[in-house]
């Protein structure tokens, strides 16, 4: 929408804060920046249709305009997001716009036969000299606090913290990892590794969990820096695709050796939330010999407590279809149990927390003993993951947990080494 006449644009926002910067240090004057963001517009543009949302957009943009002097700027740096800049104001000043913008725009107004309240968030900023980071990204930086804190209020932020902080940089490095993502996307940068899981009954493999690495320009990013930016970003969906067709093709590749070995995929929420991701699962194997048994998917905790019907709906077409489930990470999510009464995992994977101080740890012992005895009752194998030491090892088995995973055994291992090492595995069995 372009019709906010009156307004500075976001480019013209940046170039007056600059210049009203410089002024400011020039003559030792005090400047202050109001940040000011909508709470939930998107959900008006949504319940009420964009025309709507143009016509409130605009009645608020007014009110806004009331709330400045002359000399103020005002101007409108994103969709619902406005900037007023308050050259010679003192603290107490910044403060009363900022409370009266928030008392305007709350006023009743009508949106076709409904009453809509429009409550706002704002960051406000003091020009300080110590500063290295721009008012405006201050400001921003207060504005994101504000909502953080649920909104509805204004966060003045002090003028010696920087735009640096962890918030600011922590995006920042986000936005380099989801740009190495892309690029690692463009350039073929993804490989799957994979680490064996011994069953310790008959030292058998009882399945080989796919690990997914990520090589950009010869730099190795750490999966738990890019996963968590795959999953925000939802390209984890687009790399899950890749992950589980990947699997399939090495677990083609295990069985025309002549040694069918399943695989276990990690598989994130926003896949499992995917609309398509029965279409996925049935078209991976309508293209493969690979019977779906083989292919085990594994989840954490959380996915299994969702009772939501997209969730619960695909996990019963995935059992459904063949494959199997197990429960990852289990004990570090949440301490209810209940769920477990009526999930359709055969596995528990116990997270290595309770196996890293073994065997001195007595307590995490007493876990352990726990967890496989409730989960055996329950009709699930054990998992343990971690496995760093014979002594680990020993005390795993006798507390009766059924298969092993650790460094012990292998780290993940690219797929051109994992063949040879599970054939001298197998010499190394008899
Ligand atoms: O491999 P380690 O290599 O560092 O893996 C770290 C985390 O990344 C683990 O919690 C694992 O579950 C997750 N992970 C690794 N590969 C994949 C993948 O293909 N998909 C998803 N969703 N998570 C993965
Ligand atoms: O969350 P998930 O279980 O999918 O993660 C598997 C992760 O555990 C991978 O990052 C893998 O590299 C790591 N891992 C596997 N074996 C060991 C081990 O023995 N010790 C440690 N510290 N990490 C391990
Ligand atoms: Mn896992």
């Amino acid at each position: 929408m372009d019709d906010l006449t009156g307004f500075l644009s976001r480019q013209k926002c940046i170039l007056e804060a600059e210049r009203l910067t410089a002024l400011a240090l020039e003559h030792g004057s005090s400047l202050y920046a109001l940040w000011v963001s909508l709470n939930r517009f998107r959900e008006v543009n949504t319940s009420f249709g964009h025309q709507a949302g143009d016509e409130v957009l605009l009645e608020l943009a007014n009110r806004l305009k009331a709330q400045a002097c002359p000399h103020y700027r005002i101007g409108r740096i994103g969709a619902d997001e406005f900037i007023i800049l308050l050259p010679g104001a003192t603290q107490a000043k910044a403060a009363s716009v900022a409370k009266q913008i928030h008392t305007h725009l709350r006023a009743p107004l009508r949106v076709g036969q409904v009453n809509w309240r429009q409550t706002c968030s704002i960051g406000m900023a003091k020009l300080g000299m110590e500063s290295s980071s721009s008012l405006l990204e201050r400001a921003d930086l207060a504005m994101q606090e504000a909502k953080q804190a649920g909104g509805g209020q204004t966060t003045v932020i002090a003028p010696n913290v920087e735009s640096n902080n962890t918030t600011t940089k922590q995006k920042r490095q986000e936005l380099n990892i989801e740009e190495k993502l892309h690029e690692a996307i463009e350039l073929n940068g993804f490989s799957l590794h994979y680490q064996p899981i011994i069953n310790v009954a008959d030292n058998s493999i009882e399945a080989c969990e796919a690990l997914m690495r990520c090589r950009v320009h010869e730099q190795l990013l750490a999966p738990d820096q890019f996963i968590p930016v795959a999953e925000k970003t939802g390209l984890i969906v687009e790399l899950g695709d890749w992950t589980l067709l990947t699997a399939v093709h090495m677990a083609e590749r295990l069985m025309a050796s002549g040694r069918p070995t399943k695989i276990a995929v990690n598989i994130s929420r926003a896949q499992l939330t995917a609309p398509k991701f029965q279409q996925t699962l049935h078209a991976l194997f309508a293209i493969s010999s690979v019977p779906p048994a083989l292919i085990e998917l594994e989840l954490t905790e959380s996915l299994f407590m969702d009772s939501s019907t997209p969730v619960r709906r695909n996990l019963d077409a995935a059992v459904e279809a063949g494959l199997s489930l197990s429960i990852d990470d289990f004990g570090t999510g949440y301490s209810c149990l209940a769920y477990l009464k009526d999930i359709p995992a055969k596995k528990l994977k116990m997270d290595r927390l309770f196996v890293s101080n073994l065997p001195e740890d007595r307590k995490s012992l007493a876990i352990i003993r726990a967890i496989t005895q409730l989960a055996q009752d329950l009709g699930m194998t054990v998992v343990a993951e971690g496995v760093e030491t014979p002594a680990q090892r020993d005390t795993l088995i006798s507390a009766g947990v059924n298969a092993l995973q650790g460094f012990l055994f292998t780290r993940p291992l690219p797929d051109t080494l994992l063949e040879g090492w599970l054939n001298r595995f197998k010499a190394i069995k008899v």
